[in-house]
């Protein structure tokens, strides 16, 4: 078989480039290790900046998300048992979308399927060959059938444990890395949200997140120990936990129910550069990690996906300027928004190795934060998404 572009993984930045190449009229296919199943099952970001959301409506796939999903204005920082809103619209004029990830995956793989586009699901043991040539060729088993794909070019979306990055020589990749010493643990419940916004909460048991996938589906929070295991928490143990590092009133407001997914993620930040091998390049998770304290694990896959995009369409339109600068460009906003992730976490989460001097110099910050609107415009500015 023979396409432009052979996309390996169908999350969402394999789904989002796959689908705005066929609209450039560039032919792609898409190789997935899972089933289709299992990657809808997976639970995953919830809050999209603007530059996404209008990608998702260029792409085609933005009706339901406009539909179904929240818009909101602002969220709320909650320490020393007080709630502090930083107001992102009348800081920068611009609002995010509370709109899961899995929801954005179910509506770009309706989109691709009701193009006729071939994704190929558990397709095993894909290999990449010939990158540094000018005919790179893919090869995987699908129901112990080998199969192989010639194509111009190779776009590595398949996450951090994916078979692209690894394909690059280690001496042609720099990697940078740093892990955090906890896990989050996430909890879904079909409950009322505890409020209108996010709440993020700094508390000396430990960092906790109040956030929602609808008005009746709520996605909860709270910083735990790479040692907890999710057989650890009971459903009670985690709503008393949240509670306690909540203020008063969402703590007596909270509605507790029967979780219907409960998973810890391990926090890291990871930048692999570049971005490009030959005829491959990288994008999203596959590229970099950041902690999901500022959300922007999705909307960065989303910006790598925009730029490689309108590189291999100017590709095939005369110019190599586009592939030749993808790196580069992608890796200035990836950095940045490296940076807001691992400032967001290091100010909100507990850190027992910094002592009673790192717990004042946190509660010194967010004092100065919520009482400088420069400080709560730096904040915004970077939630809501630096432009692409
Ligand atoms: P993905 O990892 O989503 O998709 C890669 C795809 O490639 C997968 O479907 C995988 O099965 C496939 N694949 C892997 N190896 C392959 C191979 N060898 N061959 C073929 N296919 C292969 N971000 C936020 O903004 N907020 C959050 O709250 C948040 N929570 C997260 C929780 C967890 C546990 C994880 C892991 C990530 C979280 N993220 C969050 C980040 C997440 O949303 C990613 O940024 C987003 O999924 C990136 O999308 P992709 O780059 O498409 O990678
Ligand atoms: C989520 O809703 O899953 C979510 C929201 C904001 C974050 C992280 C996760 O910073």
């Amino acid at each position: 078989m023979r396409v432009q572009v052979a996309i390996i993984g169908s999350g969402p930045s394999g789904l989002l480039l796959g689908q705005l190449l066929h609209k450039a009229g560039i032919s792609n296919i898409i190789l997935e290790l899972r089933s289709q199943e299992y990657v809808l099952g997976r639970i995953r970001a919830g809050v999209l900046e603007q530059g996404t959301v209008d990608m998702l409506d260029a792409a085609g796939v933005g009706q339901r998300m406009h539909t179904e999903g929240l818009v909101h204005d602002g969220t709320e920082l909650c320490f020393g048992g007080r709630r502090h809103r930083i107001d992102f619209k009348q800081l920068t004029g611009k609002t995010v979308m509370v709109y899961g990830q899995t929801e954005v995956t179910h509506d770009l793989m309706d989109a691709r399927a009701a193009a006729g586009l071939p994704t190929i699901y558990e397709a095993l043991d894909v290999s990449l060959h010939d990158l540094d040539g000018k005919q790179p060729r893919v090869r995987y088993r699908k129901d112990g059938v080998e199969h192989e794909i010639t194509c111009d070019f190779v776009a590595g979306c398949d996450g951090y444990h994916g078979v692209s990055r690894a394909s690059i020589p280690a001496d042609k990749l720099r990697e940078f890395e740093r892990v955090y010493p906890f896990g989050w643990l996430g909890v879904l419940s079909d409950t009322r949200p505890v409020s209108d916004e996010l709440i993020y909460s700094n508390h000396e048991r430990g960092f906790a997140l109040c956030s929602m996938r609808s008005l009746t589906r709520s996605r909860y929070y709270i910083q735990c120990s790479l040692d907890d295991k999710v057989a650890d928490w009971s459903d009670d143990a985690f709503w008393e936990e949240l509670k306690r590092r909540l203020d008063d009133e969402a703590a007596s407001t909270l509605v507790t129910g029967p979780s219907i997914e409960k998973s810890i993620a391990p926090l890291r930040s990871y930048v692999a550069e570049p971005m490009r091998y030959g005829r491959l390049f990288l994008a999203g998770d596959a590229a970099h990690i950041v902690p999901p304290t500022g959300a922007k694990g999705l909307n960065l896959a989303a910006s790598d996906v925009q730029y490689l995009w309108q590189a291999l369409a100017e590709h095939y339109g005369g110019s190599d300027a586009g592939i030749d600068h993808y790196s580069e460009r992608a890796l200035s906003r990836v950095w940045k928004a490296e940076r807001f992730s691992w400032w967001m976490t290091s100010l909100l989460h507990n850190f027992p190795e910094t002592g009673a001097f790192g717990r004042r110099i946190q509660e010194a910050e967010l004092d100065y934060l919520v009482h400088s609107e420069a400080a709560m415009t730096s904040l915004a500015e970077n939630y809501v998404g630096l432009p692409f």
